[in-house]
């Protein structure tokens, strides 16, 4: 009996985290790696996957950086069993790629909400598909599918994102029921409003030099009022990661600033 720190550590494990070049995939590499993970990422074009490595070493992480759409099944693929014979069998997968394109729906075109939804739940089955073999064979594992507020309410302009993300919250749940018996957890972190190139327009200072209406609007909308930063995500991702949450399963940890709870601070 007793309660070991030692269940936030995540020694001896390979974590791979799609996207995390920069942004809040970097951010959760960090923490992964800082934990104890051998750390794993990809992108799409070596140049970025060279300077990630090297935005890496600075911070003291030896990580592994490979290039592969994470829509591209085959190329996923042979990239698992590459890492699987250079890093070793991968413990934790963070499906943290993603885009989002902020269109008004009726001005959208069908190939601009497929590419939303290819990327952003395609994406995560298919990298999820590809790593749970080699949990089973370990007989743990650890999938975290980085959802969001979209998960669970919508807004103008982000149809395809809202779908895919609320998309990817039930598949969250189905990953979990398929594979809970086989001690495979399978969670969701669902960030708020994060202070990342992703956000970045809607952050824009205004030519007045006044803050971005929609900044202000979150602002506004957050009880803790200030924007995320990926610093935020990290002790959640470590929680999630570690076997300090393996009766953790199905949940998305929103990571919000209580946004989801509250009705807005009056203008
Ligand atoms: P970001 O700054 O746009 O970074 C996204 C990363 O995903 C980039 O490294 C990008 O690579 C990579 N990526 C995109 N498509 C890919 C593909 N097909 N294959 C491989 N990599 C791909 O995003 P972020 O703000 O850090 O967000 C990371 C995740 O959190 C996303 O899933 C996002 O939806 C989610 N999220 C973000 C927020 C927020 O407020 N920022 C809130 C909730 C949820 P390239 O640079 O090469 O394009
Ligand atoms: C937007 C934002 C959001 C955030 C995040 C909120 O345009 O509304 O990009 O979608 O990225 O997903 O949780």
């Amino acid at each position: 009996m007793g309660f070991d720190m030692k269940s936030f550590r995540l020694d001896g494990k390979v974590a791979l985290v799609t996207g995390g070049v920069y942004g809040i995939g970097f951010g959760m590499a960090e923490a992964l790696g800082a934990a104890g993970a051998t750390i794993v990422f990809n992108d799409m074009h070596q140049e970025k996957v060279d300077e990630a490595l090297q935005k890496y070493k600075e911070i003291g992480i030896n990580a592994h950086g490979y290039v592969f759409d994470v829509t591209d099944e085959v190329a996923v693929n042979e990239t698992v069993k590459q890492i699987r014979s250079e890093v070793g069998i991968i413990d934790i997968l963070v499906n943290n790629a993603g885009i989002i394109k902020r269109i008004p729906m009726l001005e959208m075109s069908a190939e601009d909400f497929r590419q939303v939804i290819d990327i952003d739940l395609n994406g995560p089955f298919i990298m999820s598909k590809a790593v749970i073999p080699g949990m089973l064979e370990k007989g743990h594992g650890k999938i975290i599918n980085l959802c969001s507020m979209m998960s669970e309410l919508g807004r103008e302009t982000v149809s395809a994102y809202a779908a895919a993300k609320g998309g990817l919250k039930m598949l969250t749940k189905n990953i979990c029921s398929e594979f809970g018996e086989a001690n495979i957890q399978c969670n969701g972190i669902g960030p708020g409003y994060i202070a990342t190139p992703q956000t970045a327009p809607l952050r824009e200072k205004q030519p007045d030099g006044s803050r971005h209406p929609f900044d202000q609007f979150i602002i506004a909308k957050t009880p803790a009022s200030r924007w995320g930063t990926p610093e935020d995500l990290q002790g959640p991702v470590v929680f999630l990661a570690s076997e300090a949450s393996n009766f953790v399963n199905g949940h998305i940890l929103y990571v919000d600033g209580g946004i989801l709870a509250y009705i807005g601070k009056q203008p």
